[in-house]
């Protein structure tokens, strides 16, 4: 199982990812899409690489806003595994996105 993180190397994370919030033991962006459509294919384009880490995003879609929120369940915490999810989404993301 993946190692949880100490408290600087959370911190030494978050302060490359400006994007994303530090929420109790996970992180979470937020993401604003033109409509539902374009949020929904937004979290389609997570599947793949998501399954492919064997490390899921928690999802939820508000009409075109999605909250992803990143943990390590199995380890009840924040591990490299959810950085690294990060990045990935982060790569994903289009860069018109208001
Ligand atoms: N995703 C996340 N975010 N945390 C986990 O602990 C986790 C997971 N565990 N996806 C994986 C699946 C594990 O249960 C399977 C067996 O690989």
């Amino acid at each position: 199982m993946a190692k949880l993180l100490t408290t600087p190397e959370v911190t030494a994370h978050l302060a490359q990812r400006q994007d994303w919030q530090l929420v109790e033991n996970t992180i979470v962006r937020e993401l604003k899409f033109k409509g539902f459509v374009e949020a929904i294919a937004f979290v389609n384009q997570l599947v793949e690489p998501a399954e492919a880490a064997g490390h899921h995003p928690d999802l939820a879609i508000s009409y075109n806003r999605v909250t992803v929120t990143l943990s390590t369940h199995d380890a009840g915490g924040l591990t490299a595994n959810d950085f690294a999810l990060a990045d990935v989404i982060d790569g994903l993301v289009p860069s018109q996105s208001p």
